[in-house]
């Protein structure tokens, strides 16, 4: 049982609170009916997916990096202030992600896509930037929020392919989690820089931070995929993030059946159907059976 806080505001601005009783069901045999009649699938991931392969999720414990909430290094302010500590946050997880593994879910979702590929369309839309869904075979993936691998130029804005460890000499031994590191000192001209002929420009990492748009190509796929599924997981995210956060809510109220798979609720909960509670290692091989 859920329960929801429902905020009602009256003509005159008063809000109060209605406390309402919602029910998720976590009836597997219910739910693979549904994912046998489907026809449109979408899995829509975050962070807790990559969990089970050590790789910090943003929110909670396990989301700072030295003193700092991995969130605020996350802007491009904090790039802008400091690329030296930005790079250094972002060698480190490429560094993290690199050594990583895809877990069970991973590969739980991506032989669910191989052994349907014939009459389904399934596509995989992750909020994460650490490349393990593809390292697990997923074919159809969208990356919302780009990858921790490629690079942009930020003066001619070429986008490459970049998983060179490390990335650039200076970044060699850096970016220890220690939190008595304090600051970070890399001369700006030393971090990893565009090898265009008469550019030259800094690099930075093609990953859309907060308060930056999403690509419009990758938003205009991804709202595809939502409008025209009839089932879609939700794996391991927090739901906070706008605008993934709003996708799943979406497709619940235009009447796709939502499945989602968490080690506790969210603010999303109480729109979905059903509710699979635990580490999704463990939970997504049972629901996709593969
Ligand atoms: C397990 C598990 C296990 C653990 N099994 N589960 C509308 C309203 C309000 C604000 C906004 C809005 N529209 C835009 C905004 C601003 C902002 C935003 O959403 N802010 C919110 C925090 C309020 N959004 C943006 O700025 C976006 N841009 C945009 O919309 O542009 C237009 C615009 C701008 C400004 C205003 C209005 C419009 C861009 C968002 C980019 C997000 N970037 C980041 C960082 C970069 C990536 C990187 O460096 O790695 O992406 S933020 C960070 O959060 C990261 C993630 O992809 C993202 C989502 O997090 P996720 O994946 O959900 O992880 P967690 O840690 O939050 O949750 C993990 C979950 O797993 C938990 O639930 C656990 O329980 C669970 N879990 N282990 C299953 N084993
Ligand atoms: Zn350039």
């Amino acid at each position: 049982m859920q329960i929801s806080l429902l905020r009602i505001t009256n003509r005159l601005g008063v809000c109060k609170v209605n406390i309402m009783a919602t029910r998720q069901s976590s009836d597997l045999s219910k739910f693979k009916e549904n994912l046998k009649g489907a026809k449109n699938i979408v899995i829509l991931s975050g962070a807790g997916i990559s969990a089970e392969s050590g790789i910090p999720t943003f929110r909670g414990a396990g989301g700072y990096w030295r003193k700092y909430q991995a969130s605020s290094l996350a802007t491009p302010e904090a790039f802008k202030d400091n690329p030296s500590l930005v790079w250094e946050f972002y060698h480190y997880r490429r560094e993290v992600a690199a050594r990583a593994q895809p877990n069970a879910g991973h590969i739980a979702i991506a032989k669910f896509e191989t052994k349907h590929s014939s009459n389904k369309n399934i596509t995989v839309i992750t909020q994460n930037v650490d490349g393990l869904h593809v390292r697990a075979g997923t074919k159809s993936l969208i990356e919302l929020h780009g990858n921790l691998y490629k690079t942009r130029c930020t003066k001619c804005k070429e986008v490459l392919i970049n998983m060179d460890s490390p990335i650039c000499e200076a970044l060699a031994n850096r970016g220890a989690p220690d939190v008595n590191i304090v600051g970070s000192d890399i001369p700006v001209k030393s971090l990893p820089h565009c090898k265009k002929a008469n550019c030259g420009g800094l690099l930075r990492p093609h990953i859309v931070w907060f308060g930056e748009s999403l690509e419009p190509a990758v938003l205009e796929k991804a709202g595809e995929a939502m409008e025209s599924c009839d089932v879609c997981l939700v794996v391991g995210t927090s739901s906070v993030v706008y605008p993934a956060a709003m996708f799943a809510p979406q497709a619940a109220a235009r009447g796709a059946t939502v499945a989602e798979f968490n080690i506790e609720t969210t603010p999303a909960t109480p729109d979905f159907h059903y509710y699979f509670e635990g580490p999704c290692g463990t939970t997504l091989p049972q629901a996709l059976d593969v």
